[in-house]
């Protein structure tokens, strides 16, 4: 893919807004390479982080959505998701005029095609549209609501938590069922888990790790989060069933798994989550502040080069960085805790969906670490043994030059900040045929095929 086509790209999704004017500042110049054939280097920066400042929840008598059912849900009644083939910049200069007519909005996507919501009232008009500049598409979902309210087979209200939890990993569960399974961890392996809870949320939820050891001193430490985009379901469930079979099999399993101190975080934006549970399935951000504007996406809140290439200053946006770097405090309470525990941290696991990529860094350009072909090659083992358990293909590379360029991600910060060696952003299924909304049945396969790469990185830590 060329740089024009990227940062066309980058536009098109609503990602770009330029660089950051100076919340984080770097001492020392990039050191960049262009020995590299693929890619060009660029070394850790040392980025001066200011002190996050917390705004107080301005309250208002703004509705919360204007597009709300009388039960106060969002409904995507008759909303269709299409898979479009552009691949040149008047086709996607076709598909921005169409955002901006708020005709359609995006969801994923690479070089070659584009997922996009149409809204019912311009299935007609982007239909026209499309096909006068001879592009292709299909439609992957006929009915999102439809394929919403199809999505998770209805949980039983008078389900026993008999096995000390509701959880069950063939349904998407409320975030009550989520942190009742991770109290019960606590209670159920005393001798191997603690349960922390690290900090809070805007509106109060706690945000909790649960920590795995077998308490030995050398220990390596991994770090395996879920829930930071709300609408991606899939992954705190991934998360929670991971923690699960390694539980369950923990005497069983080999050494490269026993002697790591894990944390897992299944639910970082524990607000966001409620949220697309209660009322808007495809909320994205946090939820500080009220109405159609609130929220700060928090991949783009962390404190690596905060505010570059990929994150909005407005906070209508989708991707909005926020008042500064770690501004708020589902961030915040990472930030700290990783920084203040004793751990020897050499991985960071982040799960995202959707798309199937195994991503590490730069996000923030079309840049790689020097160290990057040990990234590399250990994400080309992550996508073999994937697919040995009976996985789909997962594409592997840099996430600035393979997705698009964003900064303020947690992986950047991890290798950046806190030199973590393997840094990787996982989106997990599916490919675009249901994409956020995908069926709970998917848990399962994905979740397995998630743990087999956990696998693959914590061999490559034992080797460090
Ligand atoms: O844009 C994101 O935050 C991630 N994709 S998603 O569709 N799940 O929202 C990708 C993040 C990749 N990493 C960085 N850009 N740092
Ligand atoms: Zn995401």
């Amino acid at each position: 893919m060329n740089l024009r086509w990227l940062l066309v790209f980058a536009f098109l999704l609503g990602v770009f807004a330029g660089n950051a004017s100076g919340r984080s500042a770097a001492r020392i110049a990039p050191r960049t390479y262009n020995n590299d054939s693929r890619y060009q280097i660029e070394d850790v920066l040392e980025i001066e982080e200011e002190r996050p400042k917390l705004e107080p929840v301005v309250k208002s008598n703004q509705q919360e959505s204007d597009e709300t059912t009388p039960q106060g849900r969002v409904s995507y009644d008759g909303c269709q998701l299409w898979k479009t083939a552009v691949d040149d910049d008047d086709k996607i200069r076709l598909l921005v005029r169409l955002r901006d007519e708020e005709d359609i909005t995006m969801w994923g996507g690479n070089s070659s095609s584009i997922d996009i919501l149409v809204k019912p009232n311009s299935i007609e008009k982007v239909k026209t549209a499309l096909n006068q500049k001879s592009i292709n598409y299909n439609i992957a979902i006929e009915d999102l609501q439809k394929a919403i309210e199809e999505e998770n087979p209805p949980l039983e209200e008078d389900f026993d938590n008999r096995n000390g939890h509701r959880l069950t990993w063939q349904a998407y569960h409320p975030l009550e069922d989520i942190y009742e399974y991770i109290e019960y961890l606590g209670q159920t392996y005393p001798d191997l888990v603690t349960v922390q809870t690290i900090g809070s949320s805007v509106r109060g939820n706690p945000i909790k790790v649960i920590k795995i050891s077998n308490g030995q001193t050398g220990n390596k430490a991994i770090w395996v989060d879920g829930g930071i985009h709300a609408r991606e379901w899939i992954t705190p469930a991934t998360v929670t069933f991971i923690v699960n079979h390694l539980m369950a099999n923990y005497e069983n399993e080999p050494k490269s798994i026993q002697n790591v101190d894990w944390y897992f975080a299944p639910l970082l934006n524990p607000d966001g989550y409620e949220y697309t549970h209660k009322v808007d399935r495809l909320w994205r951000k946090n939820r500080r502040g009220y109405g159609r504007c609130a929220g700060i996406d928090l991949n783009r809140n962390f404190g690596y080069r905060w505010g570059g290439q990929g994150s909005s200053k407005n906070p209508c946006a989708e991707t909005y960085g926020g008042t500064g770097p770690f501004s708020e405090p589902e961030t915040a309470a990472i930030q700290k805790f990783i920084q203040e525990a004793t751990a020897k941290w050499k991985a960071y696991i982040s799960f995202h969906s959707y798309g199937q990529y195994i991503l590490y860094p730069w996000g923030y350009n079309r840049v790689v670490p020097p160290d990057f072909q040990d990234l590399e090659d250990v994400g080309q083992k992550v996508a073999a043994a994937i697919k040995s358990v009976g996985g789909p293909q997962y594409t592997v590379g840099p996430a600035g030059n393979t997705l698009y360029p964003a900064a303020g991600g947690s992986d950047d910060w991890a290798k950046g900040t806190m030199k973590m060696k393997y840094a990787y952003t996982i989106e997990l299924r599916d490919n675009g045929r249901y994409g956020f909304v995908l069926p709970a049945n998917y848990i399962q396969p994905t979740a397995k095929e998630a743990l087999a790469a956990v696998r693959v990185i914590a061999d490559a830590v034992s080797r460090l």
